[in-house]
């Protein structure tokens, strides 16, 4: 059973069987990736790039290996292609600042959508305030798609660039990338895609996406916190202005004058995660061992089992009924907050979330405060969605 691979899940809280069910917000990590971070720890600690001698040489191979793992993983034509940062947010945050601040201009915009997770909107906010541009919001349907075709009129010759999710976090909906990267294109706009919700679900391939910048978070994907990953085209990155100054992106540095290193480093500045890159490594051998589509196959049968018994559940309802989705739930139930929701399944033992999920935008659109949400990995079984179910049935007793 691969849930005997995770320790923290044979625990109890509140005295009852852990059942965690919140791996949209972090999935809980295995051994093979715990056992790695300590014999690191154990074996190799050194700072990397730096040393001649032998533990910070064995570190940096292990930190450069890392980044050849996730450019397989990926589909990435070339290791130089990825960027270790702290996670999605960091992501997003470097290409705002070193990519699009320098080409925004008064009037200019950048398209969004109502799907986005607060990573996706306010690094964006802060530079169009600064450069007086705009954002410009592609809209969703009820049943929480994106309405593709919208983008067109939205997309004019003052259009810098677009970012959108893969997947949503709120409403599982995936959202149809490779139509979405495609229209970019052709009116000639580079653009993002935030697929924090996507690479631990279903098989990412950059290259065949051709998309300018992927970006993603190790720690929902089975890997440490602290660690993520932008990707970029080489043309692109090539050009960029560094995101910050400090050790290991330059090559020399004099009071008049710095020269910086060349990609990816010089999106690394100071001692990176060097764990957390080697410990997501680790989580990527992990899924592979299962294979994505093993992960995927298995979370879509939870998702529709799920699905299937939440509607048949009267005063509930499913936020996000997407024709395309991925493992996540929201609901919400009548008259009975979704904080209470959660505080009652915590009793029971079920961790799920309850809130906006830094999505405040789509709660806005639904005219809701918040939903509660469960979201399955590969370790959850059709018991964890059991006692869901029961506990769903408990927080209707308790409020009738
Ligand atoms: N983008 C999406 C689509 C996300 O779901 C999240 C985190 C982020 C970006 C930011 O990732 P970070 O690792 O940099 O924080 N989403 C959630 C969530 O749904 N619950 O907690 C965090």
């Amino acid at each position: 059973m691969v849930k005997e691979e995770f320790p923290i899940l044979s625990q109890s809280v509140n005295e009852k069987p852990l059942i965690y069910l919140d791996n949209a917000s972090t999935t809980q990590k295995p051994s093979s990736v715990i056992n790695e971070i300590q014999n690191y720890y154990e074996s190799t600690n050194s700072n990397i790039h730096r040393g001649v001698h032998h533990l910070s040489q064995r570190a940096t191979e292990k930190y450069e290996d890392s980044r050849k793992i996730i450019q397989n993983f990926i589909g990435a034509k070339s290791s130089k292609e990825i960027i270790f940062v702290r996670g999605a947010t960091e992501a997003v945050n470097l290409v705002a600042n070193s990519y699009v601040r320098p080409l925004l201009s008064e009037g200019d915009n950048i398209i969004i959508s109502q799907m986005e997770h607060h990573a996706n909107i306010v690094p964006w906010q802060l530079i169009t305030k600064e450069k007086k541009a705009e954002i410009r919001v592609v809209p969703i349907n009820e049943t929480g798609e994106l309405l593709v075709d919208n983008m067109d009129d939205l997309i004019d010759e003052n259009t810098r660039f677009i970012s959108l999710n893969h997947v949503s976090n709120s409403l599982g909906t995936v959202n149809p990338v490779n139509e979405l990267i495609q229209k970019a294109h052709q009116n000639d706009i580079r653009i993002m895609i935030d697929g924090a919700q996507a690479v631990q679900h279903m098989k990412v391939n950059v290259e065949d996406l051709d998309v300018d910048f992927y970006c993603f978070s190790g720690h929902k994907m089975y890997g440490p916190t602290g660690i993520g990953i932008l990707y970029g085209k080489r043309e692109i990155l090539e050009k960029m202005e560094p995101y910050q100054g400090g050790g290991d992106m330059i090559k020399s540095v004099t009071f008049e004058k710095t020269i910086f290193n060349d990609i990816p480093h010089i999106f690394e500045a100071g001692t990176p995660n060097i764990v957390g890159a080697i410990g997501l490594a680790k989580a990527i051998e992990f899924i592979e061992n299962i294979t994505i589509e093993e992960i995927e196959k298995h979370e879509m049968a939870l998702l529709n089992y799920a699905t299937e018994k939440i509607n048949s559940i009267d005063g509930v309802k499913i936020v996000g009924n997407a024709e395309e989705k991925a493992s996540v739930i929201s609901f919400v139930m009548e008259n009975i907050h979704p904080h209470d929701i959660g505080t009652i399944m915590d009793n029971m033992g079920i961790a799920i979330r309850a809130g906006h999920h830094c999505t405040q935008p789509i709660m806005d659109f639904y005219n809701i405060p918040a939903t509660a949400r469960a979201s399955f990995a590969i370790y959850n079984t059709e018991e964890d969605v059991d006692k869901l179910v029961e506990g769903i049935q408990k927080v209707k007793e308790v409020f009738t």
